[in-house]
């Protein structure tokens, strides 16, 4: 079993004992647990043999155990009791926003509700509302996080997708007789969620194609093979994700890479311009009207030619106005990761980040970043050890230091902090230690229930601060489990743009905000963007990616993206802020 596989595992345990309501202390040691085996960063068999896995950090004897028999025998003593104990439903239920494993508990054993369904039909029933802790706020939210999860329901992250397109491009890679082979869907248009991974390949020949379906089908992490066939196959992975395949001649590849990339809507208005230069558009291939016989193009760039536009990065193609410029030859030229030079929202353990600043500072020059801004969390954020203005001094001076060392390495650490918008608009901490600063994030880290204009009116008063250099992931939606809070961003864009706040694109796969649909109106109103990872930990850099792929989708370029500007260039750019 793989760590990553057996990191699920120890995280499902610690979702059964918290909703059978095991100690919380626990509960906590396997989440800890998890936690410690992804930050090893490798494969965790060779430890149970050898006898070192109990060195690890977090592994206590409970864990020891659990891993060793997962390792051993792919399965576990301890996930088989709680399956038999507890009901599957009601880790769904725990996940709905509203609920968590407590309260699922107690509608479990006083009403023996374990679906979303029996849920709804108890709370009609008026049943829910007399048990204690079940007010009719509580209902009402109860509710809309049944609706929310109804909407989400058959969707997953982005990173989840990775993982299962990563390895299966990996398996069909290495079958003979394939040629040409792509990762298409949402999925490459780097969305953030996916519904399921569609890979489409070309094959020489029939006995080729055969032998790439059956390694699809037989893919270790397959639960249900959906339906195969001699040209698709679609297959269900152990996580719930639907994956599918099609192979197709090379001479085909072009155009089922292009009508299986979409989108839908982006299809169609290519098939109408298509019927307008009388051809025909297809999965198949680009026909000249009363013919057969496709135009033989190449690659995608041939077909978006013979349409007379230029060519649409995957990341656009979402009728969200690509079009027209392509057709203008137009397009902006998207920001590349090699465009990246350095990594500015970063936490360290001054606040609740899990390495030094030191240690975040080699992380990030190892990955060829010229600067790193520290932002560790401010005072209000008591949950995430906000800094105390003493702390603050000491912190500063630490930069110094390490600075001194860097001087002659062109890299440079900048003092920054994540301030917590106050529910008053205002900063954290008092002028003067704000001064004390080379940048300050802005975010939103409570008072979520705020009116949309009372939520407006605060984050525009907090961009008024001159202060201000960044506001952090501005809508505070965390993908598929909480929407986010009511906030007009466009007024918030517009401020942005006429004083030159920049806003984050936070890359953290849970968040991806802004939105990239705010992209073409950021834009408009001269918003410049960065991309962020948040970091806390070193490993938390490798999420720059997904940022990029969202600052692509919303048709940033490099000019328009501040963390692409050379170390002297930003540091000019913090100076000018102040
Ligand atoms: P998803 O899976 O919901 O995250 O989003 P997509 O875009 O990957 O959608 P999916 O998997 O249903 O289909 C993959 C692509 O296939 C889609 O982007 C465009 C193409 N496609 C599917 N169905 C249709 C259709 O009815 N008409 C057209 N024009 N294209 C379609
Ligand atoms: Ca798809």
């Amino acid at each position: 079993m793989q760590t990553r596989e057996i990191v699920q595992v120890l995280n499902l345990i610690a979702d059964y004992m918290e909703i059978r309501g095991d100690n919380t202390f626990k509960v906590r040691s396997f989440r800890n647990g998890a936690r410690s085996l992804m930050a090893l960063g490798e494969e965790i068999g060779p430890k149970v043999e050898d006898g070192t896995l109990a060195d690890v950090q977090g592994v206590g004897k409970a864990l020891l155990e659990v891993i060793t028999q997962l390792v051993q025998t792919g399965s576990c003593q301890r996930l088989e009791e709680l399956e038999a104990e507890v009901p599957i439903g009601l880790l769904e239920l725990a996940s709905v926003p509203g609920l968590g494993p407590k309260k699922v508990k107690v509608l479990y054993e006083s009403l023996g509700i374990e679906t979303l369904e029996g849920l709804e039909g108890a709370i009609q029933e008026g049943k829910v509302k007399e048990l204690s802790g079940f007010g009719e706020k509580t209902q009402a939210k109860i509710l809309e996080g049944i609706e929310y999860r109804r909407q989400v329901s058959g969707r997953f992250l982005y990173i989840q997708g990775e993982v299962a397109a990563e390895e299966l491009k990996a398996r069909l890679q290495s079958v003979d007789g394939l040629i040409r082979l792509e990762v298409a869907g949402s999925f490459r248009r780097k969305s953030e969620t996916v519904k399921d991974i569609d890979i489409v390949v070309s094959a020489e020949d029939p006995a080729s194609s055969e032998a790439l379906i059956e390694a699809f089908v037989t893919f270790d992490r397959v639960s249900t093979v959906i339906a195969k066939g001699e040209t698709k196959a679609s297959i269900r992975l152990t996580d719930g994700l639907q994956a599918d395949l099609r192979v197709v001649s090379d001479q085909q590849f072009p155009f089922a890479l292009h009508y299986f990339t979409g989108s839908k809507d982006h299809n169609t208005e290519l098939r109408s311009i298509a019927r307008s230069k009388k051809l025909k558009l297809n999965e198949y291939g680009l026909f000249p009207e009363d013919s057969d016989d496709s135009l033989d193009l190449k690659d995608e760039t041939g077909i978006f030619e013979a349409l007379g536009l230029s060519y649409v990065e995957p990341e656009l193609r979402e009728n969200f106005g690509e079009i027209e410029l392509a057709k203008s030859q137009s397009l902006p030229e998207l920001v590349e990761v090699s465009d990246l030079k350095g990594m500015i929202h970063a936490h360290s353990t001054y606040s609740d980040g899990r390495d030094t600043m030191e240690d975040m500072a080699e992380a990030a020059r190892k990955l060829g970043y010229t600067y790193l801004g520290i932002t560790d969390h401010s005072q209000s954020a008591g949950y995430a050890g906000g800094l105390k203005p003493e702390e603050i001094v000491k912190q500063h001076a630490e930069i110094e230091a390490l600075n001194e060392k860097y001087a002659s390495q062109n890299f440079k650490i900048f003092k920054g902090i994540e301030s917590d918008i106050r529910l008053d608009g205002s900063l954290d901490y008092s002028e003067e230690i704000l001064e004390s600063f080379d940048f300050v994030i802005a975010a939103v880290h409570s008072g979520f229930q705020l009116s949309q204009e009372e939520q407006t009116q605060r984050v525009i008063k907090a961009l008024e601060s001159p202060f201000t250099t960044f506001l952090a992931h501005p809508t505070g939606r965390l993908l598929l489990r909480r929407d986010a809070y009511a906030i007009d961003m466009e007024a918030v864009l517009e401020v942005s743009g006429k004083l030159g706040v920049v806003v984050e694109i936070n890359a953290n796969p849970l968040r991806l905000d802004l939105d990239w649909r705010l992209g073409p109106f950021a834009r408009k109103h001269g918003v410049k963007t960065s991309i962020n990872t948040d970091a806390h930990i070193t490993s938390g850099f490798d999420h720059a990616r997904y940022g990029l792929g969202i600052a692509r989708k919303a048709g940033f370029t490099k000019a328009e993206v501040v963390n692409t500007l050379e170390l002297q260039e930003f540091e000019a750019f913090l100076k000018e802020r102040r």
